[in-house]
């Protein structure tokens, strides 16, 4: 669609490492350092009373046995102790020593609860604005970012990273501070009251867990790459969204709907195959870890049972067998966790990656230490200029190209397209910055220059302008957010603008649609010419500008530059010879070079290509105006 514009490569980055990459992202948690804190330590003693639980139910069961039995053999010692600081030397009760346990349980699953809640919540603080952090620095980067910077990412895909690969991140976030926690914490608390139970049969169980740890890193090693190129192909669906949504109109016209369907589908269904790729490497993970741990319970229920009934529970007794598989149970449960939250971190590496690429991006154009603050006058100099978008290109825009342009002279640049118009007047602001050579603005190097000063003295309509939603006037406000309404009427005046205006009904409060979609063409080329107007700049340069308007009202516009601008420097990039024509120096543009210079009369009877512009549209010209 961008005609205009060479296909940006696709994340042509040197990918970083992993451990640098976290190592950027984390910066962002900043003030969330408290909750990110506060939500494990509430899980630590969460985990801490549940696990106490099942202890507390084989204390209640030893109790009643021995309050039932008090003769019997091998009673549980510390359920003794406490019948003995319940009922001192009086009889035990059951029903009292029912009551005081149960009323310990109810204590504990209460606690557990109130912690767990308040995990949750510092959890859901911490990662949300974690999230936040994220999103505002990669934005505030990105705003930074020079053309060549974002044509380094593309678009689509800073979008991507901005949204999708931050709630990765977000959710791998909310997982490590919480799960991530609770899991392991819950697994150790589990084997350790194991252990406290029994240790030969926690030992059993403990065996599964190298199975487990080998299968999980082979897992993880073959879904990693899925999961990388994944974040690719969203960007390609994305690319083609953005390029279809943005560019409807056009998609209509040329009756394109069903190639950009078809484009679309490819794209989803590319991000859907490689999901499923990805997804059933993963899913080896659900048995592996069940079998691991049936496995494990099994051999428990086995041993177990040999023991109790061999030893006539000496060395085991049923209680403590009930408690055990209710620990196994949770060391299950914490292992099925544990692999879900490696599926997500799995999910996640790519997006850090991707993001920390943001992040740590450099911008390409920087304002200088010491930047001068003031552009003295609106000359211009290209010295030896030469200029290629990326630094992998083949060939370069613009060649040796050496302009020198007096203070408020008007110019003008002609030449075919894709010849390098753009380029060139491109690097007066610094858009981009010249490969080779320098630019001189006001006499003094432009890279020596305060970048926003510098901007604000080069006033550019772009060739594809914009207009954003809000009113003529919020429109208007972008060129100097200061200006009076006054001052906006006249600089609509002067561009040809306040006439169609003032047939608006709401006349200066009329409503731009998104995209300035609701005025036409011409009226859109014109509202962005008074907007750079109101900069006041030392420097406009109109590309190509006026292509929509008539030439009636070019020759107007032109006339009011000369009558009430007549400091400015004017550049005028056209296809018209008519709105070149009376310039004070015409530049001709031919495969990135300059080949003549002059003006209208002296180019008219040396150049050939000027001439035969001119004459050909001198003959079609008739019907022009
Ligand atoms: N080019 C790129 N990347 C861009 C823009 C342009 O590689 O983002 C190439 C395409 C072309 C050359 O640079 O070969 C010059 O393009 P420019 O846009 O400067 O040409 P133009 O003279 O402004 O053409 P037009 O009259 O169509 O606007
Ligand atoms: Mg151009």
């Amino acid at each position: 669609m961008n005609s205009d514009k060479t296909a940006p490569q696709l994340n042509p980055t040197k990918t970083i490492g992993f451990f640098p990459a976290v190592k950027t992202v984390t910066k962002s948690i900043r003030e969330y350092k408290r909750p990110s804190l506060l939500a494990p330590f509430f899980v630590a003693i969460e985990v801490l009373l549940e696990c106490l639980i099942p202890y507390v139910m084989t204390l209640l069961l030893g109790a009643m046995q021995y309050v039932d039995t008090p003769t019997m053999a091998n009673p549980n010692p510390i359920s003794v102790n406490i019948i003995k600081l319940i009922f001192g030397s009086a009889q035990p009760n059951m029903l009292i020593t029912i009551l005081y346990f149960g009323l310990a349980l109810l204590l504990l699953a209460f606690l557990s609860l109130t912690f767990g809640a308040l995990s949750g919540k510092f959890c859901a603080i911490a990662s949300s604005g974690f999230a936040k952090n994220l999103r505002k620095d990669m934005y505030h980067k990105i705003q930074d970012f020079s053309f060549s910077n974002i044509d380094k990412f593309s678009s689509s895909s800073l979008i991507t990273r901005l949204t999708t690969d931050v709630t990765h991140v977000e959710m791998s976030y909310m997982m490590i501070i919480r799960t991530a926690i609770r899991s392991p914490f819950m697994l150790v608390t589990s084997m350790i009251m194991a252990f406290t139970i029994n240790s030969t049969m926690a030992l059993i169980f403990l065996c599964t867990t190298p199975i487990l740890a080998i299968g999980l890193a082979i897992i993880m090693s073959k879904a990693i790459p899925f999961f990388n190129r994944i974040f690719k192909r969203y960007d390609k669906m994305n690319e083609s969204v953005e390029e279809n949504i943005s560019g409807m109109r056009v998609v209509k016209s040329y009756v394109r709907e069903d190639y950009e369907k078809e484009k679309f589908n490819k794209a989803s269904e590319n991000v859907k195959n490689d999901f499923i790729k990805a997804e059933k490497i993963i899913a080896f993970n659900g048995p592996l870890m069940n079998f691991c741990v049936y496995a494990g319970l099994i051999a428990i229920y086995v041993v177990g049972s040999i023991l109790i009934i061999n030893t006539n529970q000496a060395f085991l007794k049923i209680t403590e067998l009930q408690s055990f598989m209710t620990y196994s149970f949770q060391m299950l449960m914490s292992l099925m966790m544990l692999s879900m939250i490696m599926v997500q971190i799995i999910m996640s590496t790519a997006s850090i990656k991707r993001i920390a690429e943001v992040i740590n991006e450099r911008p390409t154009i920087v304002t200088p230490e010491n930047a001068l603050k003031h552009v003295k006058n609106g000359s211009i100099e290209f010295k030896n200029v030469n200029f290629k978008y990326f630094e992998k290109a083949e060939k370069y825009a613009l060649k040796d190209i050496d302009l020198k342009i007096e203070s408020g002279q008007t110019i003008g640049i002609i030449g075919s397209t894709g010849t390098g118009k753009t380029s060139l007047v491109q690097l007066i602001p610094r858009l981009y910055d010249a490969t080779l050579g320098e630019v001189f603005v006001g006499g003094i190097n432009i890279k020596e220059y305060d970048l926003d000063t510098l901007r604000n003295s080069v006033a550019m309509v772009l060739q594809k302008n914009v207009l954003f939603s809000g009113t003529i006037k919020d429109n208007m406000r972008w060129g100097n957010k200061n200006a009076t309404d006054e001052e906006i009427i006249e600089a609509c005046k002067l561009a040809q603008a306040d006439e169609f205006i003032q047939n608006f009904p709401e006349k200066y409060n009329h409503y731009i649609e998104q995209g300035g979609v609701n005025v036409s063409g011409g009226q859109k080329q014109r509202l962005c010419i008074a907007r750079a107007l109101l900069k006041k700049p030392k420097i406009l340069i109109l590309d190509d500008s006026t292509s929509a308007v008539d030439t009636k009202t070019d020759a107007l516009i032109r006339k009011s530059f000369r009558e009430y601008i007549p400091e400015t420097t004017k550049i005028i990039i056209a296809q018209r010879i008519a709105s070149v024509q009376d310039a004070d120096k015409i530049v001709i543009l031919d495969k990135g070079t300059i080949v003549a210079v002059g003006n209208h009369e002296q180019l008219l009877s040396s150049n050939e290509i000027y001439q035969e512009l001119y004459y050909s549209q001198n003959k079609a010209g008739d019907n022009n105006g």
